[in-house]
């Protein structure tokens, strides 16, 4: 009897239009005639069944076995299967808690599996979808800045005895002063030093920061339009703020992350982009059959951070590598991947850049014809950026195109495409995850301003730049999660080498990473 693959009976459940509980898929592979076990599950299957239960399956093998049923097998054609190997590699990615592991061919199950649906939880914050009440009126952009000014000056107040910047230009020369602002210019001076504009709701004031200060290096990692305070004394004629020492909103050194209180697994992946050419469907299914493994029976949550498929017109000559060309079609072939992914886990999902939502963010949800198309798995469907707390761990899921801006506005060794959970400190530190207005980022003004990171969370999960990194801020897991397309004709342009058919998988009891690579 030739072991069956349990990828290869999803592909076979999901042709056929079913999704399947991991455990009915073990229960068929193992069936002694796992084709003839198959097709009757599917032909005894209720009318508008969309799932083949482990219950159902039983059913007809316990029938099976008194009838001892046999039919041609059509489904062992490559029914041979290989035991994952194990051996740690390097990925380039430092991180003393994580391990690496390699899944290059089908994997063998034992037994019967089956998550406890009883004990998954999933909240979900900071949604904009259906929220929406941008106009894209000039007011709206003031009403969305205000917000994130208080909120942010909000988090510093406390730390600084700051003054409005009015109030400051009335100070005596010479004083001690502290200010909260966004900046909105940055410039350096003739003599190498560096002026950095504060601007909040009654004005703007002017703040230097000198060379041969300690701190100078920070001015390479600042923003436009990023809020922070600053302590300092004022000039004579109190015209400019000569500045001591500058405060980020950060994140508390000692933050404590909260963890769940078992032990269970989320795998974080994003840019799945299919409909492209470059879409790696081997990679996906050796994934998705891993899934339906014992090995992988921890792993309960699936966190896709964007870009589900390629979609149409999103870069120039994007047309001549698509694989399928009209979008409805591209979440279709989606959302039948997603339909191997096995049916007792929670899956939840934001737009990219790619996806069939707007482009400015906060981007909402799929919409309703959208999410018909998913609905395959009961997927969350929520916007990005948004919070989602599994088993008490919250997780901020963003795409991640500020990290585009991010790397290239900073220094190689605070932001990287090599190491880009790096770029993810920048924006924790920063407490907004598109902090520069008017560059690549597109933001949509709305009443509040979504971006903001009011919340410290416990993981921070971003894709976009198609490279594997991650790493831990103030003890916060910053997870940037590569992605499943090989290089493109752009990327080859540009020397981006992506990190593709990685899964990292998060213990959610301990933050400790397991990276395992199908690629
Ligand atoms: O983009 C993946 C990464 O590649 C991200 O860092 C942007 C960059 N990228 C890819 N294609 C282009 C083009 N045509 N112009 C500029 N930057 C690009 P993603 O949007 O997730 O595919
Ligand atoms: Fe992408
Ligand atoms: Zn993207």
């Amino acid at each position: 009897m030739p072991l069956e693959t349990p990828a290869r009976i999803v592909r076979e459940l999901t042709s056929r239009g079913y999704n399947a509980d991991r455990e009915a898929v073990t229960l068929l592979a193992n069936a002694p005639d796992p084709d003839g076990a198959l097709n009757e599950a599917v032909e005894s299957a209720p009318e508008h069944a969309l799932k083949i239960s482990v219950e159902h399956v039983r059913n007809v093998l316990d029938s099976a076995s008194s009838e001892s049923a046999s039919s041609a097998s059509s489904l062992s054609e490559n029914g041979d299967v290989s035991i994952p190997d194990n051996t740690p590699f390097s990925t380039g990615t430092k991180n003393t808690e994580s391990s690496v592991h390699e899944v290059t061919s089908p994997v063998e199950t034992e037994g019967s599996i089956s998550r406890n649906e009883a004990l998954q939880s999933v909240g979900i914050e900071g949604d904009v979808t259906g929220q929406s009440t941008g106009t894209g009126e000039y007011d709206d952009f003031v009403t969305v800045f205000r917000d994130r000014f208080q909120r942010l000056s909000g988090q510093l107040r406390g730390r600084v005895n700051a003054r409005p910047t009015n109030a400051v230009a009335s100070m005596p020369g010479g004083s001690d002063a502290a200010m909260v602002g966004m900046i909105s210019d940055i410039r350096s001076t003739a003599s190498g030093h560096w002026l950095v504009e504060l601007e909040d709701t009654n004005g703007t004031f002017p703040c230097l920061i000198m060379k041969d200060k300690e701190f100078a290096s920070v001015v390479n990692e600042l923003l436009l339009d990023e809020t922070i305070a600053v302590e300092g004394t004022l000039s004579s004629d109190a015209g400019i703020l000569f500045v001591d020492s500058l405060h980020f909103p950060d994140v508390p050194r000692t933050y404590k992350p909260s963890t769940a209180d078992r032990h269970v697994q989320a795998a974080l992946i994003s840019d799945v982009h299919v409909g492209s050419q470059e879409f790696m469907a081997d990679a996906w299914s050796r994934f998705t059959s891993w899934l339906h493994t014992e090995e992988a029976e921890h792993v309960e949550y699936l966190l896709i951070a964007g870009d589900m498929v390629e979609g149409v017109g999103i870069y120039p000559n994007q047309d001549e590598e698509l694989d399928i060309i009209d979008i409805f079609e591209q979440y279709e072939k989606f959302s039948e991947y997603l339909k191997e992914v096995p049916g007792d886990m929670e899956i939840v999902m934001i737009p990219g850049n790619h996806d069939a939502v707007r482009l400015a963010e906060p981007q909402p949800g799929f919409d309703e014809e959208l999410r018909d198309i998913m609905d395959v798995h009961d997927a969350r469907i929520t916007g990005n950026p948004s919070t989602v707390t599994v088993e008490g761990v919250s997780v901020l899921m963003y795409h991640g195109v500020s990290l585009d801006e991010v790397i290239a506005e900073m220094p190689e060794e605070k932001a990287s495409y090599e190491e880009p959970h790096k770029a993810m400190y920048q924006l924790l530190k920063k407490r907004h995850v598109a902090p520069q207005y008017g560059g690549h980022t597109r933001v949509a003004p709305e009443e509040k301003d979504y971006l903001v990171i009011d919340e410290v969370p416990d993981i921070f999960h971003t894709g976009h730049v198609h490279k594997l990194g991650f790493g831990k801020y103030h003890n916060v897991l910053a997870m940037n999660s590569g992605c499943w397309q090989s290089q493109t004709d752009f990327q080859k342009s540009v020397n981006i080498n992506p990190d593709s058919g990685f899964a990292p998988v998060v213990d959610l009891d301990t933050l400790d990473v397991t990276v395992h690579k199908f690629a």
